[in-house]
Order: structure tokens, then C-alpha cells, then sequence
């Protein structure tokens, strides 16, 4: 990793931005409080109702800046190849140039805060230091909340002498003068103009993804946007499993599933709900560390009944931000299930008046993972869980059936590589657009992704133990549009087979895109499901896959020379059979 001197660092970051003053955080309950006291005080957070929602409070994010915006964000290095079709490019010296032109004195009159974060367990081999400069008391308490600041991380630093750096200024958040900047070469972040999410908690999105994936090429492990859960079996032995989906696809949910196949003993433990990074060990084992320490989750359609464990872990201790507000300071938002109240005040801080959405559907909260009822007792090991499985998911309406597994590790590749998925609230622009997103990883992933592809064609080979690779589909609807698959716990079910699968049951039939359940192979007990509904579940839509075909060519074909000619091996025997079937 590249070094940089932290106090020569913080102080060219001062001489930019001159901030009025400067705040080294330590982490500590006394800094929290005080931090959350002055943004009390001055409006930017508001205390919620502190006998139902201890230690909570509420922020509204500017209107103009409420999600990730992938069209503001680059990754600049000195050759456009490097970056590939799937980044937006700038040339390192263009951007810096940009981003002073910004940042240039936007903190007068503020006050800068230094935070030094370690992602990744104390005492982790695996784990990485950070050090974020911000004038946001806001992104503070989150990266607070979000990973583990001040003293491990300032440890972990003096220790291995190094950290990623990330310079973060508010400015006057305009979209218009907004920047979120990453130069891999550097080991470096600039975030200009914005203070939402992963957009300006640097820790997530462009340190453990972007920069980190392209850390993980040179050094031989991955970075990935997947949760990690263990499934414990009737026998109480738990195994492990990560899994990829696209921003607002269901991650956190089936970190924290309550499965329905609790009576048989059937149990999920969470390990973490965004980011896996993994590393091979000395026995040639996948294992997964989880490098944040909290959960940055959706909050519409979390309710007791779809992720009661989520609902118990932001009871207390919480930042809901762009949720509604009810009278009594307490949080609502769509499919809470509890019915809204009158006189709340939308996202926007308006009295709600029922022909608007009163949350935004990127409305967010930010809670300890610590908190969670059914956190891992391995989560915070620091040489990771050893991964039996990885799945990958996405949100289609049509085509792609509930579950399917890969032949072998190289067409896993290719099946998470041309997955498709519908867009989501989680980014500025259209929702419910298909399109490309490898291994849930478009937005995220540091370098030319073609060059990604063959570092997970690379890991297959240096991995001893393959984890099984699967793809799963909850969002599969019927001709009037409902949902064929009731979802949530239900996924326990599906989880059950792929581990029977890597238990190496016999339980599976061919199809022209890989291996699916054999009839009764999947356990529907106590659940009523149709027979009809669970052949159209798992219909082969030929006409869909042709079609599928043709945009997977096309994507493919972007990246030209530089993909691996094993992904057009998988592509062209996958045509191969869905011609023939
Ligand atoms: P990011 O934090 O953006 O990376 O998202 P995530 O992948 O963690 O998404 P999350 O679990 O928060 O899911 C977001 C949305 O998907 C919510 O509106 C959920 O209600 C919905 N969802 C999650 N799981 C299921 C499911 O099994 N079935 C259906 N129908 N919807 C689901
Ligand atoms: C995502 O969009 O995938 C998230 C939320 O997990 S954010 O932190 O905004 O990236
Ligand atoms: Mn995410």
C-alpha cells in the first residue's frame, strides 16, 4: 500500500480548505456527545423520541443529494484503459485541479475533522487503515457508527506506517460542483459537494470497494459488495456463505433473515450486509471479513413482519436520515407497517399530505452492527469466515429462475459477470431499467472491469477449496405483476439447497443455464406454494435467454481486447446451449 506522512497530509488538506480549526478524533463516547450536541444545537440533526428510541436521531440530507450520483463519480488514472467502460474517467492531475477549484477555502468558518478508521476486526491480518479529513459533523458520526475510528485505527497505522487517504469537503453541496474522485495509483480519495451515504462515508463505497478492489488485483485477494452470513444446520455446524446483489436488492435483508426453517433448525447469523473482503489462507481457504462496523440499511419495506431482526438492531443508538417523521418523533416510512400518523413531516420536513412518498425510498439508517440480535459471535475473528458458497442475485421480474447453480467456478464467473439487474433508488437516475451489473459491482468496482473478470478467473485457480457458485432471483412476478416468491425468511429455503449442493447431494437437473432443483428438491413445507406457481418460478424462458444473448454479446464486446478469452469460452458454450434448447 502506498505512504503517505498523516500530519503533512492533514496539513496540505488544511492549507486547501482552511478550515477555522482542526479535530483529531480519538472515537471516544465524550466526542460523540459533543458532536451530537452541536449539531442539535445548530438544527442539522433532531433528537427523536428518547423513551422509544433511545439515543436516536434524525437528519434530512440536502434535497439534491439523497443518493449516490454514478455519473459525478470518476476514477482517475493516468490511462483511460485502465479505468475501463464501466468508470468514468479523469486524468489525475485534471481532476485535482477540479477539485481544488472547489475545495479551495470551503471551510472557512468550519471546522475540520480528522478521522482516522480502521476497516476490517482489531488485530486482523486482513484489515486496513483510513484516514478521512471532513467538515461534516454528520459524515463524522456515521463514520463513527460505520467503522472502527480513533485509536486501533491510529494503532493499526503506526504499525504498518500505512493508510488510504480521503479528503472530504462539503462545499456549498451543489450538484453542479459535486465530485466524487478515486486515483487507485495513489491509494487516494477526493469527495467534493456532497454528504450523503457513499458518497461521503469514505470508508464504504470508495475505500473498501473502488480503491480496495483495485488494492485487492495488485495484492492477490477481493473486494467485493456482498454480505456474509453463516446458515447453522439442525446439527448446529455453521457454514458460510457471501453473496452479491445491486444496491437496494436485498442484502441486509438476507443478512438478517429469520428463517422460516427455524423449527426444523434451520438459522441465519449475520457477518456483515454490504462488503466482503476475501483472502486466501495458508490452507488455500476463502475466507470473508466483514471491514465495517455498522449498517448503512434501506429503510422502506423494513418492517416486523420482512426484517424483525433489522427493526430490533435500530432501536436504539440509531441515525435514521430522510425517513418521516411522525409528531411524537418517531421514524415512519413506506411498509413499516404501522400506520402513518397525522401531522408527520415528510423527508423533505413537510407536513405530509399522503400524495407524495414521506420517506425517500433512499431513506437510510445507520446503527451498530454490534447491536444486531443475531450478529455472528465470528464476526469480528480476525482471520474472516471460511466461504463454502457465493451467491449471486438481482432483482428480475422476468426470465431468470429462484435459483440456479454454475457448473463449475469459471462459468460462475461468467454467470455473475453478465448478470442483469433493475435499477434502484440506491443511484440517482432511472429505476427499474435492466442493465449490466457485474457481480453487483458496476458502480464499485476501482478499475477496467475486464481486467476484474480475470482476477476472479485467477482467484478460481489459486483457490483450493472452490466455493460453489449460485445464482438466486426473489423477484421473479407473475403476468399481473405480483411477486412469485414470497421472499424473506422463505430464502432460507433456497439457502438450505445450496447447501445441500455443496454437501454434494444429488439433488439437481440440467437446464440449458445451469443447474436447477430437481422437483421436491427444494423444502416448500408449511408453505401452501402452488405447483403452478413454482413451475413458473423455475420456467425456462427461452425467448427471454435469447434475448439475454444479445445484450450479454454486447456487453461483453464493450470491453474488447482486454477481456479474458475465457469469458467468451463460458459465453459461447452458454449460446451454444441456449440455441440448442
Ligand atoms: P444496499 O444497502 O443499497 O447495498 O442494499 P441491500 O442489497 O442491502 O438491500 P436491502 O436488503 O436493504 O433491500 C432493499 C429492498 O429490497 C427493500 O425494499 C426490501 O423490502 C426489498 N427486499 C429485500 N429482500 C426481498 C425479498 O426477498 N423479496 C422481495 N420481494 N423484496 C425484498
Ligand atoms: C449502496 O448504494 O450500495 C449502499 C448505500 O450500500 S451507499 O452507502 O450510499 O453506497
Ligand atoms: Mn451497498
Amino acid at each position: 500500500m502506498a505512504r503517505y506522512d498523516l500530519e503533512q497530509w492533514v496539513k496540505e488538506c488544511a492549507e486547501l480548505t482552511q478550515p477555522d480549526s482542526i479535530h483529531w478524533c480519538d472515537g471516544s463516547d465524550e466526542e460523540y456527545r459533543t458532536l451530537i450536541d452541536g449539531m442539535v444545537k445548530d438544527g442539522t440533526l433532531i433528537e427523536m423520541n428518547q423513551k422509544t428510541h433511545p439515543g436516536c436521531y434524525y437528519h434530512r440530507s440536502n434535497p439534491n443529494d439523497v443518493a449516490r450520483t454514478e455519473h459525478l463519480t470518476f476514477i482517475c488514472s493516468q490511462n483511460k484503459e485502465d479505468v475501463g467502460p464501466n468508470n468514468n474517467w479523469m486524468l489525475p492531475d485534471e481532476a485535482k485541479e477540479k477539485g481544488r477549484a472547489i475545495l479551495k477555502g470551503s471551510m472557512r468558518g468550519r471546522k475540520m475533522y480528522v478521522i482516522p478508521y480502521l476497516m476490517g476486526p482489531i488485530g486482523s491480518p486482513y484489515a486496513r487503515a483510513g484516514v478521512q479529513v471532513t467538515d461534516s459533523p454528520y459524515v463524522t458520526v456515521n463514520m463513527r457508527i460505520m467503522t472502527r475510528i480513533g485509536t486501533p485505527a491510529l494503532e493499526h497505522i503506526r504499525k504498518t506506517g500505512s493508510f488510504v487517504p480521503g479528503l472530504h469537503g462539503l462545499a456549498d453541496v451543489n450538484p453542479e460542483r459535486r465530485l466524487i474522485l478515486h486515483f487507485p495509483e495513489e491509494e487516494l480519495i477526493w469527495s467534493i459537494g456532497t454528504g450523503y451515504g457513499g458518497n461521503a462515508l469514505l470508508g464504504k463505497k470508495c475505500f473498501a470497494l473502488r480503491i480496495g478492489s483495485a488494492i485487492a488485483k495488485k495484492e492477490g485477494w477481493m473486494a467485493e459488495h456482498m454480505l456474509i452470513i453463516g446458515l447453522e444446520d439442525p446439527k448446529g455446524k455453521v457454514h458460510y456463505m457471501a453473496a452479491a446483489f445491486p444496491s437496494a436488492s436485498g442484502k441486509t435483508n438476507l443478512a438478517m433473515m429469520v428463517s422460516s426453517l427455524k423449527d426444523q433448525g434451520w438459522k441465519i447469523w449475520t457477518v456483515g450486509d454490504d462488503i466482503a473482503w476475501m483472502n486466501i489462507d495458508k490452507e488455500g481457504q476463502l475466507r470473508a471479513i466483514n471491514p465495517e462496523a455498522g449498517f448503512f440499511g434501506v429503510a422502506p419495506g423494513t418492517s416486523v413482519n420482512t426484517n424483525p431482526m433489522a427493526m430490533e438492531t435500530i432501536k436504539r443508538n440509531t441515525i435514521y436520515t430522510n425517513v418521516a417523521l411522525t409528531k411524537d418523533l418517531q421514524p415512519w416510512w413506506e411498509g413499516i407497517e404501522t400506520p402513518p400518523s397525522e401531522g408527520m413531516l415528510d423527508w423533505r420536513g413537510n407536513v405530509w399530505d399522503g400524495k407524495e412518498k414521506a420517506a425517500h425510498p433512499n431513506s437510510r439508517f445507520t446503527a451498530p452492527a454490534s447491536q444486531c440480535p443475531m450478529i455472528s459471535p465470528e464476526w469480528e475473528s480476525p482471520e474472516g469466515v471460511p466461504i463454502s458458497a457465493i451467491i449471486f442475485g438481482s432483482r428480475r421480474s422476468s426470465v431468470v429462475p429462484l435459483v440456479m447453480q454454475s457448473y463449475d467456478w469459471d462459468h460462475g464467473v461468467f454467470v455473475g459477470a453478465t448478470m442483469g439487474a433493475e435499477t434502484t433508488a440506491a443511484q440517482t437516475g432511472a429505476v427499474g431499467v435492466v442493465r449490466r451489473d457485474p457481480m453487483a459491482m458496476l458502480p464499485f468496482c476501482g478499475y477496467n472491469m475486464a481486467d476484474y473478470f480475470g482476477h476472479w478467473f485467477e482467484m478460481g485457480k489459486r483457490i483450493k477449496k472452490k466455493p460453489l457458485i449460485f445464482r438466486v432471483n426473489w423477484f421473479r412476478k407473475s403476468a399481473d405483476g405480483k411477486f412469485l416468491w414470497p421472499g424473506y425468511g422463505d430464502n432460507i429455503r433456497v439457502l438450505k439447497w445450496i447447501l445441500e449442493r455443496v454437501q454434494g447431494a444429488e439433488n439437481v437437473q440440467d437446464s440449458p443455464i445451469g443447474y436447477i432443483p430437481k422437483t421436491d428438491a427444494l423444502d416448500l413445507s408449511g408453505m401452501n406454494m402452488p405447483k403452478e406457481t413454482l413451475e413458473e418460478i423455475f420456467r425456462y424462458d427461452k425467448a427471454g435467454w435469447e434475448n439475454g444473448l444479445k445484450e450479454i454479446e454486447k456487453f461483453l464486446s464493450t470491453f474488447g481486447d482486454r477481456m479474458p478469452r475465457e469469458m467468451w469460452n463460458q459465453y459461447e458454450s452458454f449460446k451454444a446451449r441456449v440455441q440448442k434448447s
